[in-house]
């Protein structure tokens, strides 16, 4: 599929999908949708992708759904050919696809929040393993300034990631939160200055590009199903995935690395 909307990259071992609607600060129209849901099928087939950067063009990181694209929608026949805009199935069909391949993709993906992220682009970062932010960048939980509730998983990551209270300030206000005080309530690990956050997440992105990939997919996997699971369950999850886990090359190598005294060189195998 040859791309309009988004920019997809493939180098040592890190695919990197940039958001490229810069103009509108990187919304998603319907174009968008589809492309990015292709890239990340491809990001999780590619197994030359052992880790993968979501990050947007411009000075945005994506300010969530093209509200210009619903408003066309809106004045003219919408899509159920009712009147009324389908934001339901938009839901269904575009985003839900998108966190629930973020989620099961079985390699590190990075958000690398080069800006601002409103709406179902915030959710889109907190739906990411991990979350590297320039200092320029800020989080909006928007939906509530257009009579909206949050979605694409916001309601699921975002009291997880930061406790109750903080979530429903954001979501209820929906008052931006910079990366410094994103940082100090742990809805990103890392900020880094603008000048130097393409190099920052590049290299992060790097060294997981050499990490045992399957470990790392099988721990995706874990933690997944800990967020809903009991004690017995997690622990019995764990042991059989510690069992796959340890039929791997990487497990191999990286006892075999600690008892030469070397560095390991995990293929991702
Ligand atoms: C935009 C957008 C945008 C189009 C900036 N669309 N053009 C909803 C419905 C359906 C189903 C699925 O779920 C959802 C989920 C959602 O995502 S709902 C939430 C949608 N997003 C928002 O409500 C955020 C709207 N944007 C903003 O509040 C501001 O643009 C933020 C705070 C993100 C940035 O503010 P500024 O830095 O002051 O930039 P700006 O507002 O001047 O925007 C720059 C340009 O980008 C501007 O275009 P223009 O032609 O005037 O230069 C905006 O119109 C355009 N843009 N967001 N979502």
């Amino acid at each position: 599929m040859a791309y309009e909307t988004i920019l997809w990259e493939v180098a040592d071992g890190v695919g990197v999908l940039t958001l490229n609607r810069p103009d509108a600060l990187n919304a998603f129209n319907q174009q968008m949708k589809g492309e990015v849901l292709d890239a990340l099928r491809t990001a999780e087939r590619d197994r030359a992708v052992r880790c993968l950067v979501i990050t947007g063009a411009g000075r945005g990181f994506t300010a969530g759904q093209d509200l210009r694209e619903r408003q066309q929608t809106a004045d003219g026949v919408s899509a159920s050919g009712s009147g009324q805009m389908p934001l339901g199935s938009t839901l269904r069909e575009s985003y839900n696809p998108m966190i629930l391949r973020i989620r099961t993709m079985e390699k590190p993906v990075i958000a690398a929040v080069n800006g601002v992220a409103a709406g179902a682009g915030c959710s889109l970062a907190l739906a990411c393993d991990l979350r590297i932010a320039s200092d320029k960048a800020s989080f909006i939980q928007a939906f509530v300034k257009i009579g909206l509730v949050p979605d694409s998983a916001a309601t699921y990551f975002l009291p997880r990631l930061v406790g109750l209270g903080r979530a429903l300030e954001m979501a209820l206000t929906g008052e931006a939160v910079k990366a410094e005080e994103a940082l100090r309530i742990g809805l990103v690990t890392r900020v880094v200055p603008h000048e130097e956050f393409e190099t920052a997440w590049r290299g992060w992105a790097g060294q997981f590009a050499q990490a045992p990939t399957r470990a790392i997919g099988l721990t995706k996997r874990a933690m997944n199903r800990a967020l809903t699971s009991d004690l017995e369950e997690a622990l019995n999850w764990e042991a059989y995935l510690q069992e796959v886990a340890g039929g791997t090359a990487d497990f191999r190598e990286g006892v075999d690395a600690f008892m030469a005294k070397r560095t390991p060189q995990f293929r991702g195998e």
